[in-house]
């Protein structure tokens, strides 16, 4: 294991304000297929996520449901876990912030910054909105409500600790200058820089008194750690940092990618990496920021009863389905759609009838033509099959880089990409004509080529739907590990020797009856 090269991912940690929902469960389906894909690639790759437990708006939220806020937050954390465990998100830690060995941490981050002079103590007047956590002034107000969610702001005033952001301003855009994998996609650096930089950095408030759920400054105990300061610092004190055992610390840090989505890039590509100067520690090589999952009407919201969650969609359609959706709905550069119409569609065109026939048609025609063996290859290629391999290639190299980009919507377009390519080689090269004619070799040719392309389908899918993946290994009837793994698809060629194909191919998606599933899913969100 210490000979892999170390990759080190992390998921915001979320608030345990509610039910999950699929535009939340995003993020952590992204973080948890790039640590397949990781592993795939033979790194060591370390997962973290968690919950965010602090903080004024999860104490209102116990209060509401009559329960203490530990008591409120242990029972959420049960809940995550278990949504995790039926995502089969393949995390390595779970941090919550109200556990000791984070609390901890936190004070003592809050101490060395009022040592070093980094945190000092004034006053604060302004603007708050208690849901996002947010003092805002009276210019960044959008409609006079708050710029992030919409609600309303009140005045609040009180004595608090500051942090001294402006005099990281400047070295903050030289890192943007100087390191530019450090924000993806690209344009989320001009947006902080315009938005927030360029405008005037503003200290920051990293402290309140007007409750007490909270990391307490250890030295003025009236205060509580500002929940952005206390949540940020999970992505090290998980690690150990500052504790008796840091070998995770070392081991895994600086963070290969940190995923986070878009109403949160300002707290991780600002705050965060000045918070890190600070400390004098290395910043993540990458912070990916997404966008967002949206309803025709905008948000998921209760209110508007428009909020779909994974369980409805894993229930009725399987995992991969729904993983499938989520990874291949957000584009680079805009929000995605969710509509029960996009869903069935998505579910019906590139899963039954583009993947699903693939297969099924190859392994039908393998136990036709040859029972069930697959043909050895004779070497002697014509155009359409050096098409085909010149194009398999092709799209796994752009998967790669795609991937490089953490653009897992185009990364799986890549991959469908291999998958049209073959159904059209079907149309091409019409076996059932080359069968007929008796062009054995040809038709040898075709099978062999349609079985390699296909396994390159199948190695690829595995970080995004494992078990689908892995049903095609099984009816390709490629049962080495060898031929599951990243260095196989290095060339196109492999010994197929001995892969015999199962006697009868199973749909890989059973196709739905459109009408009658979106009905189903708008009555479902409707509950
Ligand atoms: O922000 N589509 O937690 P959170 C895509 N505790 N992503 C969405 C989404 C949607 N419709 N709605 C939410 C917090 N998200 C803080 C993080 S980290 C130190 C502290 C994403 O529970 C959102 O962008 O509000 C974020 O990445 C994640 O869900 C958790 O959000």
């Amino acid at each position: 294991m210490e000979s892999k090269k170390p990759f080190y991912i992390t998921t915001p940690i979320y608030y345990p304000s509610g039910k999950f929902h699929i535009g939340t469960a995003y993020t952590t389906v992204a973080a948890d297929a790039l640590k397949r894909y990781k592993l795939l690639q033979g790194y060591d790759a370390y997962m973290l996520t968690g919950l965010d437990e602090h903080g004024q708006k999860i104490e209102t939220v116990a209060k509401e449901k009559g329960k203490e806020p530990q008591e409120y937050v242990d029972q959420m954390a049960a809940q995550a876990k278990k949504l995790w465990e039926t995502m089969d998100i393949k995390y390595d830690d779970f941090i919550r912030t109200t556990e000791p060995r984070h609390e901890k941490i936190v004070q003592e981050i809050f101490d060395y910054f009022m040592e070093t002079g980094d945190i000092y103590k004034g006053e604060y007047e302004g603007l708050y909105c208690t849901p996002c956590e947010t003092f805002f002034t009276e210019t960044q107000l959008v409609d006079g409500k708050c710029p992030d969610c919409g609600r309303e702001v009140k005045p609040m005033k009180e004595e608090a600790y500051f942090f001294n952001m402006k005099k990281y301003a400047d070295r903050l855009l030289e890192y943007y200058d100087s390191h530019p994998d450090f924000i993806k996609p690209d344009y989320r650096k001009t947006e902080m820089i315009n938005n927030f930089i360029k405008p005037g950095l503003e200290d920051l408030c990293v402290s309140r008194t007007s409750f007490d759920w909270g990391v307490k400054v250890k030295k003025d105990p009236k205060h509580v750690v500002y929940v952005w300061l206390d949540a940020l610092t999970n992505y090290i004190t998980a690690l150990g940092y500052k504790s008796d055992d840091d070998t995770l610390f070392k081991r895994y840090w600086p963070a290969s990618v940190q995923i986070v989505g878009k109403d949160i890039a300002r707290f991780h590509l600002i705050y965060w990496p000045i918070f890190l100067m600070a400390l004098g520690l290395e910043l993540p090589k990458t912070i990916m920021v997404h966008n967002w999952i949206m309803m025709k009407d905008g948000k998921m919201s209760k209110s508007k009863g428009n909020v779909v969650y994974p369980e409805l969609l894993i229930d009725r359609y399987g995992l991969d389905a729904t993983k499938y959706f989520l990874l291949r709905s957000i584009p680079v550069s805009q929000d995605g759609l969710f509509t029960p119409e996009e869903f069935v569609e998505r579910f019906n065109i590139d899963l039954c009838n583009d993947l699903g026939n693939l297969v099924n048609r190859t392994v039908g025609m393998i136990n036709k033509y040859y029972g069930g063996v697959v043909p050895s290859y004779s070497g002697d290629k014509n155009d359409q099959d050096k098409d085909l391999e010149d194009v398999t290639l092709n799209h796994k190299y752009e998967f790669e880089n795609k991937m490089e980009e953490l653009q897992f919507s185009n990364s799986l377009g890549e991959i469908w990409g291999i998958v049209s390519r073959c159904n059209k080689y079907i149309d091409e090269t019409a076996p059932w004509v080359l069968a007929k004619e008796e062009n054995k070799e040809k038709l040898d040719s075709a099978m062999y080529h349609l079985v390699q392309s296909i396994r390159f389908v199948a190695v690829l899918l595995q970080p995004f739907m494992p078990e689908t993946a892995e049903s095609i290994f099984e009816q390709l009837g490629i049962n080495k590990p060898e031929l599951k793994e990243w260095d196989s698809i290095k060339e196109y060629h492999t010994d197929l020797k001995n892969a015999k194909v199962i006697e009868a191919g199973k749909p890989l998606f059973a196709r739905l009856d459109k009408e009658q599933e979106i009905e189903y899913i708008k009555k479902e969100m409707k509950k």
